[in-house]
């Protein structure tokens, strides 16, 4: 099996610690940085979709390497689907995710329904083509914020059929479950069954 090489088109370094992780090291995995890439990501198109695609192809533009982008985003029932793809800024400027966790309980308070899901889209420019691959996990938000793992949102989000938040599993429990690991798992699924890795 020879190496695929791919760019992770993101600039958040948790998103590329839990990809390196959940994929196998037939995967070349360079960040931003190695790639030479220092502007901003754009994501302008209103959607985690369309800002999952429109990264993908900035920076495939930028550097013409193959490379993979990843828009993610909590969406709250309650909330009608918010933060969605506001999630990283949900608070306002400068970012800070306990400010948005912040938020997100105080608008949730005496709320009895508080069921929640992650989703990520996956854009991967290959060979010319870009693939999307979506992964989503439900559960529930919880009271209040618990744990010191992870990132963003993960001390208020109770996967279903768990007791422990993102930030309180380890990290391979979350690595094996997430919306994420579904969506890179599907994108594993892509090169083993087209051959192409
Ligand atoms: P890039 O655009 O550079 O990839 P970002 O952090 O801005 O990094 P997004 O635009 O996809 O990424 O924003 C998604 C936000 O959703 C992220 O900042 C977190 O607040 C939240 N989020 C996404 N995945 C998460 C996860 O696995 N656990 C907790 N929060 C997550």
């Amino acid at each position: 099996m020879h190496k695929i090489s791919l760019v992770l088109a993101t600039n958040n370094p948790y998103k590329v610690l839990e990809i390196r992780k959940i994929l196998p090291k037939s995967f070349d995995l360079k960040s931003l940085k190695d790639a030479g890439v220092t502007a901003e990501l754009p994501e302008t198109k209103g959607t985690i979709k369309g800002n999952a695609v429109q990264k993908a192809m900035f920076v495939w533009e930028s550097t013409g390497i193959e490379c993979l982008a990843d828009d993610s985003g909590l969406e709250i029932e309650n909330l009608n689907g918010r933060p969605g793809v506001d999630s990283a800024f949900y608070s306002g400027f400068p970012i800070s995710a306990e400010r948005n966790m912040d938020l997100v309980l105080s608008e949730l308070k005496e709320t009895e329904n508080r069921r929640a899901s992650f989703v990520t889209i996956l854009a991967l420019i290959y060979q010319g083509e870009c693939y999307q691959f979506e992964g989503r996990i439900f559960g529930v938000i919880s009271e209040e914020k618990r744990g010191n793992n992870g990132f963003g949102y993960d001390p208020i989000f109770i996967p279903d059929g768990q007791l422990l938040t993102f930030a309180e599993m380890d990290e391979n429990a979350k690595n094996t479950m997430s919306h994420r690991a579904k969506a890179l798992q599907k994108l594993k699924g892509f090169f083993e069954s087209n051959r192409l890795s």
